[in-house]
């Protein structure tokens, strides 16, 4: 049995993380940041939300409908924070101790404790991917990962990196055995790749990698923050996962 531990005062990440671990999740939602956290369920899938908002435009896609995959998707727009997943996925700097927007957010959500163990980590380079524990978020696990920087358009390798910062994110995924988990629109604010390709990126990696794991997860959330990003992915998401 975990010792009851003041997530306020301590200071010692490793006895947190293990007396929220043995908490149920209805004990854990006492220590949430925030009393308006969204549930997964609460989250449309994708071929829910296709279904709600039809379009009259017929796309043509080069995929085959799946609607187990179009299940397994969600796009939603708002604070990634606020979400009750197994995981949210950081878009982190190489130092891993908190910057501003969506790592300032997440830092301040989780609390101080999620520093304390960000330092344990010792950086991350440009494309990897760390896990760390959620502290006070509605999230269970946090996973760091550090896009690329752009200015202008994107080389091949800085695609590859973002890339890589999707796939191994998933592989972590999997190596904790989580079953749901929320993306921001990595390296798409401060550090300036173009939106447009970089939801090309993850909508394609995502129906890549979910047609060969779709029985070891039940969702992966597509989080914008910004009406821009939610247009972007809305016209995007019927070539790669289309609904009959
Ligand atoms: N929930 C979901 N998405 C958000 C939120 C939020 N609460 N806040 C912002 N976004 P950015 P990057 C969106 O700049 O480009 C930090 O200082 C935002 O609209 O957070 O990878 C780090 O420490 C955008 O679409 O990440 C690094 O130094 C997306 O999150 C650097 O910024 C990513 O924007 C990383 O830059």
């Amino acid at each position: 049995m975990a010792a009851k531990v003041d997530l306020k005062t301590s200071s010692d990440w490793k006895e947190a993380k293990a007396f929220l671990n043995y908490l149920s999740d209805q004990q854990r939602e006492e220590h949430f940041f925030c009393q308006d956290f969204i549930t997964l369920k609460k989250i449309p899938t994708w071929k829910d939300s296709e279904v709600n908002e039809a379009t009259d435009e017929v796309v043509k896609s080069r995929y085959q409908v799946d609607n187990v995959l179009n299940e397994k998707i969600s796009l939603f727009r708002g604070d990634i924070t606020k979400l009750q997943v197994d995981a949210i996925v950081n878009a982190a700097n190489s130092s891993l101790m908190g910057g501003g927007s969506v790592d300032g957010c997440i830092h301040l959500a989780a609390g101080h404790l999620l520093k304390e163990e960000c330092r344990t980590l010792h950086r991350c380079e440009t494309g990897k991917a760390k896990i760390t524990g959620g502290y006070h978020l509605p999230a269970k696990y946090v996973i760091h990962t550090v896009g690329p920087v752009v200015q202008g358009d994107p080389n091949p390798s800085q695609v590859q990196e973002l890339r890589s910062c999707y796939l191994n994110s998933l592989q972590l995924v999997l190596d904790n055995s989580l079953r749901s988990v929320a993306f921001p629109c990595i390296s798409t604010g401060v550090f300036g790749y173009p939106s447009e390709p970089a939801a090309e990126i993850v909508v394609g990696t995502f129906r890549e990698w979910l047609e060969k794991h779709k029985n070891k997860v039940d969702r992966l959330v597509i989080c914008v923050f910004l009406e821009k990003d939610e247009k972007i992915y809305r016209k995007l998401l019927p070539y790669y996962f289309p609904v009959a």
